[in-house]
């Protein structure tokens, strides 16, 4: 096992590394910005150094000053934890070529999921279910449009280099086509610095599921059931749980199957995530994979009763896949709501300051992972996440009303939060019947206002 790990990140999710660590006797460092001097993380830790300015570049995406601070305190591994480096290939690279131990998987897997156009050729070559399109990039217009005539309108184009939306166009019909073609192209450049994109059919109202993933050094792969985040805005996720509403165990078993398959063909190492769009009619497709430990791995912890962060750890050192987690079977429903900083009925602008209150909501089965209390600053330089509320029961509708009485509890004043906001969706008729999919707030718009 690793004597010392130092965490590439900050609040909630390096709160979380942290208490990991401590459970498997693992010492720690914290790494801050200027901004996060005041930062629980810094507290817990124990080293901590500064490592630059607030602005993420001058600090938690500084790769030589990370590995300067590992080095200093004599860490022997890091984890980056979600967004900042996490899949940032030559950022796993350095830390190996330290001598430092990176928890994740390698710079080759990274880089071969995070070239997306390629991450659907395997997929696809391992007969894991593709949306129909083209089979790699696409190179011209002329080439575009012959394979949409082919799949058929709406296409949509991809960016290789994207995930998470960005560089993404619909094209309803072929009058349409080249325009969206050249946006898509002109966002890819700018955003990625690869104008490389593919195209896929487009599906209208597809639900997204996702499978979490564990793979050890000796070559095991599992799955842990799936989680759906349907309920998102602007491609950020608001709202997850496990298991989805829309998947019995048949389906499960085949969504599993087939992601366990794709990471495996890759020898994959450590925790990932496969993204899959599933249709109405019960098809699912590939979508992406993420190589990093994801933000809504919590739904994933209570429905299975198992410590996601701390097997990333033992696997990262080594330990083949724990007998815990072979015999896990999944137990009741899990959701998770995303507390923000901003305001929902001003299109969700930031609102960060000072917490003056705080009181969060407890009781059996519910979990809050944060990193703010009263007297905090939420700083402006930063994503605005300030907690997760994670509920368990024994059924969808016990977890649901754990979560609307743990919403209505949970004090957070002096910034504007989500909080009411989510409430309302908790008690939205289709989400209840669990039957949203990704256009599910695009229809519902008044959710976003407190005067319905
Ligand atoms: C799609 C799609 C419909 N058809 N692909 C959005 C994020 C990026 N990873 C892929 N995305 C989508 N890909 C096909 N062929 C619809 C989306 C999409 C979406 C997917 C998951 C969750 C929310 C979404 C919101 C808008 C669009």
């Amino acid at each position: 096992m690793f004597k010392k790990v130092l965490i590439a990140n900050r609040g909630e999710i390096a709160l979380r590394v942290i208490r990991a660590c401590k459970e498997l006797g693992v010492e720690t460092v914290a790494v801050y910005s200027e901004a996060d001097r005041e930062s629980l993380h810094v507290r817990f830790a124990d080293d901590d150094v500064c490592i630059g300015r607030a602005p993420s570049r001058d600090s938690y995406l500084n790769i030589p000053r990370l590995i300067a601070a590992a080095e200093i305190t004599g860490a022997d591994a890091i984890h980056p934890g979600y967004g900042f480096l996490a899949e940032n290939a030559e950022f796993a690279e350095k830390v190996s070529a330290s001598n430092i131990a990176f928890i994740g998987p390698s710079p080759d897997q990274i880089r071969q999921m995070g070239d997306k156009a390629a991450a659907r050729k395997l997929a696809k070559e391992q007969g894991v279910p593709t949306v129909p399109g083209s089979p790699g990039p696409v190179a011209s217009p002329e080439e575009g449009q012959q394979v949409a005539g082919e799949i058929g309108f709406p296409v949509i184009i991809k960016a290789a280099a994207g995930g998470g939306g960005k560089g993404m166009r619909v094209a309803n019909d072929a009058d349409q086509f080249g325009q969206s073609f050249t946006l898509a192209k002109q966002e890819a450049l700018a955003a990625f610095n690869s104008d490389e994109v593919y195209i896929e059919k487009y599906l209208a109202r597809p639900r997204h599921i996702e499978i979490q993933i564990m793979g050890d050094t000796h070559g095991k792969v599992m799955h842990l059931c799936e989680r759906d985040c349907s309920v998102q805005r602007r491609h950020q996720k608001l709202v997850e749980e496990a298991p989805s509403p829309a998947v019995d165990q048949t389906l499960r078993q085949d969504i599993g199957d087939a992601a366990v398959k794709l990471a495996e063909a890759i020898g994959y190492v450590g925790a990932g995530t496969i993204e899959f769009l599933l249709d109405a009619d019960g098809s699912f497709y590939f979508m992406e994979m993420n190589t990093r430990i994801q933000v809504e791995h919590p739904v994933t912890e209570m429905c299975t009763n198992f410590d996601l962060v701390k097997e990333q750890i033992s696997v990262a050192a080594g330990a083949p896949l724990s007998l815990v987690m072979n015999g896990h079977r999944l137990r009741g429903h899990a959701i998770e709501c995303r507390v923000n900083a901003e305001d929902p009925s001003r299109n969700f602008q930031p609102s960060p300051g000072l917490i003056t209150a705080y009181h969060p909501p407890g009781g059996p089965g519910v979990r809050v992972d944060t990193h703010i209390y009263a007297g905090y600053t939420v700083p402006p330089y930063y994503d605005s996440l300030l907690a997760k509320v994670i509920v368990h029961g024994n059924t969808r509708t016990e977890a649901l009303a754990r979560m609307r009485q743990a919403l209505d509890s949970f004090i957070i004043e002096g910034v504007t939060t989500t909080i009411p906001f989510l409430g309302r969706v908790m008690r939205h008729p289709d989400f209840v019947a669990g039957k949203v999919d990704t256009k599910f707030l695009e229809r519902e718009p008044h959710l976003l206002k407190d005067q319905p």
